[in-house]
């Protein structure tokens, strides 16, 4: 598998490719990959993926914001936040807005040149104990730290939570959201898996996790965001917190669904093997009747779609996309061309496999007159088929 967000012109893709192999540890629960590629060739000075891009996830994290910085918080001017894998500065621009003390930390140096664009305060680190050390010599312990889609993406989770533990205020939140774990194996949506992605979290690793750490797992919030997300809060454990009836709830879920069960993984397993041929007999049927098929959204997730579906430029001829870094490049491993959408209206598909099927209400609302136009949506999570089937 090549590294899921590397766009960059044919001249420069890499051969690099390494296995992406998942595994589940029956005794702390966590699922992840085994094998993973060092977090520079991931993250770097031209990490090609903004936060900012989607009106959903704007809206989102403005709400984010507003749950849970209550205006008690907001208004103590001791009051200090950090947020880890701040992006482009999306989420930080509403503590910014309510005149707080704020951090944000990513690794990635040109998505951080865009926050301070914002004038939000960031620094291009990799967070780590050592890094809370750093910060903790500057800044006030956090109330509140936040985090999302960014806790799977790093390896070493206890050196991570030792910062967390170290930045923490005693009656602090540490709050972070994170695509879940139950939500991809019932929608089979194996496109969640690439080298970004070392976790998948469920409460029950999560819960494990945080005991370890003297940490305590005190409430846990569904999230509808890419393709269904869990919101965990964890607290110091010496809060004497314990997790709330709805934590407790989706804990029973888990184990109803059979998430501690090593079959569960075997039956996914089995499933993603059952989607990927189904994508590719649709494709090549529509290739048989000599249809024009594009992909719309060159997202990390399509990487892996494409790579382990073994789809290439003969089924589907370029992939549309919004973000100006990711044009004019090709897609990781089968590479397909990576066009403007507008460019893409000129080529007149007929249909379009939506690979940011999870921000699908977003783009088909966007995209009506092309639906209009007779163009049909190719669909491979939770089942391959056409959207708004006709
Ligand atoms: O976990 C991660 C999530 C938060 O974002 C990161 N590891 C990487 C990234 O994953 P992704 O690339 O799968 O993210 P999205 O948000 O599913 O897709 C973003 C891509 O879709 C961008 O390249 C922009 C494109 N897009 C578009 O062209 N038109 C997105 C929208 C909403 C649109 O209307």
């Amino acid at each position: 598998m090549p590294i899921a967000n590397a766009f960059v012109e044919q001249n420069l893709q890499s051969d690099y490719r390494f296995n992406l192999v998942a595994g589940y540890c029956p005794s702390c629960h966590m699922f992840q990959l085994l094998e993973q590629p060092n977090p520079d060739q991931m993250f770097h000075e031209s990490y090609p993926f903004f936060t900012g891009l989607s009106s959903t996830m704007r809206a989102h994290f403005k709400e984010m914001s507003e749950d849970h910085i209550p205006d008690a918080v907001s208004r103590n001017e001791e009051s200090f936040i950090i947020e880890i894998g701040c992006n482009d500065g999306t989420f930080l621009q509403n503590v910014m807005d309510r005149g707080m003390n704020h951090l944000g930390v990513d690794p990635s140096k040109n998505v951080v040149e865009k926050a301070k664009e914002k004038g939000v305060n960031a620094i291009d680190e990799f967070y780590s104990f050592e890094v809370s050390k750093k910060i903790s010599e500057r800044y006030p312990s956090a109330i509140r730290i936040f985090a999302s889609n960014v806790i799977c993406h790093i390896p070493d989770l206890h050196d991570f939570l030792r910062g967390i533990k170290h930045n923490l205020a005693l009656e602090g939140e540490f709050i972070f959201e994170e695509p879940y774990l139950l939500s991809m194996l019932k929608k089979i949506s194996y496109d969640q898996l690439y080298d970004e992605h070392v976790y998948m979290f469920s409460l029950m690793s999560i819960q494990k996790l945080a005991e370890m750490h003297n940490l305590v797992l005190a409430d846990a919030i569904p999230q509808e965001t890419h393709g269904g997300s869990m919101r965990y809060v964890l607290k110091h454990a010496d809060q004497s917190e314990k997790l709330s009836q709805r934590g407790l709830d989706l804990l029973n879920e888990e184990i109803k669904f059979g998430l501690d069960k090593l079959d569960s993984y075997q039956t996914f397993a089995l499933n993603c093997e059952n989607r990927k041929r189904e994508l590719v007999a649709l494709l090549k049927k529509l290739k048989d009747g000599n249809k024009v098929v594009g992909g719309y959204a060159a997202t990390s997730k399509s990487t892996t779609v494409l790579n382990y579906c073994g789809i290439g430029k003969d089924l589907i001829s370029f992939i549309s996309d919004s973000t100006p870094e990711k044009i004019g490049t090709v897609a990781p491993g089968s590479y397909i061309p990576i066009i403007s959408h507008e460019a893409m209206k000129t080529l007149k598909p007929d249909y379009l496999v939506l690979f940011a099927w999870n921000h699908e209400k977003e783009i088909l609302n966007k995209e009506q007159i092309l639906t209009k136009n007779g163009i049909k949506w190719i669909k491979f999570v939770p089942e391959v088929g056409f959207i708004h089937e006709q």
